[in-house]
């Protein structure tokens, strides 16, 4: 038996089969949980219903997070499925391209910073508050996805930082104001993968081979092992568990000075 037999999971953000909540529901599906997910646009629909019905689901809604109506909509339509919610899996981020191409003080403005912050922070709050009401008396949890550059900086990244770093603030404070529910809220910080989101990045190659090299590991990390760790961090099993961002990135932040095996020892 899966360790989320007989939990419900709301996931959001599966664009193809590379995307991380592909990863996520392939895992949590195999881990005996019953899955119904959103997609962002008409353009997406087939694609994900497509997806929802390899992983024994046919249950799709529409979700655009940047419109309260369609996440109003989206509880009260799965409401005359399922009469409760375990999890909320948010995989979703976005920032207008011009805003993660070049120096950050030249390229920001203010209506990138507005919509990167709305789309892939205020989002996850948005939800939880829609969503809650579902996912009362049930052991609930939330899981996000975020990244290292809402601690470090690196190039490009930019806005979409700021946007991750107020993420991971808001997991803390969701925690805090659901916890006396019982519902768990927790992220995943994810090294560096090739989706779609990833795909339209300049010299995202290089920083994937850079990543695997200086890495403990010596790998980049895959969508399926932030698969497991999503289900562990949804499942009882991690009951004690709240509040928390969990890398899953080989061990790439834990370090510093690199792997220095592309150095010349003979150089100052
Ligand atoms: P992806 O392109 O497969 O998924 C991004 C999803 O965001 C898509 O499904 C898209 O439809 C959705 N989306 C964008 N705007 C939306 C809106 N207004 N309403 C609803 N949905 C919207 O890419 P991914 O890499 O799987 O990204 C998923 C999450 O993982 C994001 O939060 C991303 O920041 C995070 N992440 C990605 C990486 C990486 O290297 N790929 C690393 C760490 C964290
Ligand atoms: O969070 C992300 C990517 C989020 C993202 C990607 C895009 C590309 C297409 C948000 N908005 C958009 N907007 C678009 O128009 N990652 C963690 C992956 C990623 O993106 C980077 C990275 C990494 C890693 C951008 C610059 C530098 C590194």
């Amino acid at each position: 038996m899966g360790f989320l037999t007989g939990k419900r999971v709301l996931i959001l953000g599966v664009a193809s089969k590379l995307s991380i909540a592909s990863g996520i529901a392939e895992a949590m599906h195999r881990e005996g949980a019953e899955l119904a997910f959103t997609y962002q646009n008409e353009k997406l629909k087939d694609r994900v219903e497509k997806f929802a019905k390899s992983w024994d689901s046919n249950l799709i809604f529409p979700c655009d997070v940047q419109n309260d109506s369609e996440i109003a909509e989206l509880f009260s339509a799965l409401g005359t499925h399922w009469d409760g919610l375990d999890c909320i899996v948010h995989c979703l981020a976005y920032a207008p391209a011009h805003e993660l191409d070049g120096n950050f003080v030249d390229v920001s403005t203010r209506e990138g910073f507005l919509t990167a912050h709305e789309i892939s922070s205020y989002s996850l709050v948005a939800l939880a508050q829609a969503g809650h009401d579902m996912m009362r008396g049930r052991n609930g949890s939330i899981l996000t996805l975020s990244y290292l550059g809402a601690m470090r900086s690196l190039p490009n990244y930019n806005v979409m930082g700021l946007a991750k770093a107020s993420l991971e603030a808001s997991v803390r404070y969701l925690a805090a104001s659901l916890g006396p529910e019982g519902i768990r809220v927790n992220a995943v910080s994810a090294g560096p993968i090739r989706t779609l989101a990833a795909s339209g990045i300049k010299s995202f190659r290089k920083m994937l081979q850079h990543n695997a090299a200086q890495t403990p590991l010596r790998k980049n990390v895959t969508i399926e092992e932030v698969g497991n760790a999503a289900s562990f961090l949804c499942s009882d099993l991690a009951s004690g568990i709240s509040g928390e961002i969990l890398y899953v990135d080989g061990g790439f932040n834990t370090t510093a000075m690199g792997s220095l095996n592309d150095l010349d020892d003979s150089k100052q």
